[in-house]
């Protein structure tokens, strides 16, 4: 009777820790957004007089454009929003480079944005990216190589909360 009992506490506990479990991170990956992607045109690429026709093969791509704004990084914040490749043997340059002159910084908006938008930029060496894509076409070097674009849905969301408030998003 007493171990029937304890049985039946033990079934009902686990029964309640699998359901919150199931609500709590059920609800976190639902509120992962996986049609939202980061762009931005580097300099090299507003340099070289290309947001326009970089912005219209996004538009023409089904990409709908959420937040926009056009800016001049400091080494500090292309820094900051590069930390991630610190310990790569480029971040100095990739630093400098994307401070050396304006940028566009976009959301992007779409099913399947991130992959979709990986494919519509092309490799991030530009001497491998498919003929058509934005780095084939715009783009001379890997690192001047005139866009960025997320790789996953979670780096898609913190690199637009970088630049953009919740009043900067429609
Ligand atoms: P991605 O932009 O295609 O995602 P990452 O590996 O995330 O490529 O690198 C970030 C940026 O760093 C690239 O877009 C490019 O500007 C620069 N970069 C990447 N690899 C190299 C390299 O080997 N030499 C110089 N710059 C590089
Ligand atoms: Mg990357």
């Amino acid at each position: 009777m007493y171990l029937s009992f304890k049985l039946s506490v033990r079934f009902t506990k686990r029964v309640y820790l699998l359901t919150l479990k199931r609500y709590f991170c059920g609800n976190l990956k639902e509120t992962m957004e996986t049609n939202k992607t980061f762009t931005m045109i580097k300099p090299d690429a507003v340099a070289n007089g290309h947001i326009g026709a970089i912005l219209d093969h996004i538009i023409k791509g089904g990409f709908k454009i959420t937040a926009m704004k056009y800016l001049w990084l400091t080494p500090e914040k292309a820094g900051q929003f590069y930390a991630v490749h610190s310990a790569r043997p480029f971040y100095n340059d990739l630093v400098t480079f994307m401070s050396s002159g304006p940028i566009v910084a976009a959301i992007l908006e779409k099913d399947n944005a991130v992959e979709d938008f990986r494919k519509l930029i092309g490799a991030t060496d530009p001497a491998k990216a498919e003929p058509g894509t934005i780095r084939n076409l715009f783009a001379k070097s890997i690192d001047a190589n005139a866009v960025h674009g997320s790789d996953s849905d979670e780096n898609a969301q913190i690199e637009g909360n970088f630049y953009f408030s919740a009043f900067e998003k429609f």
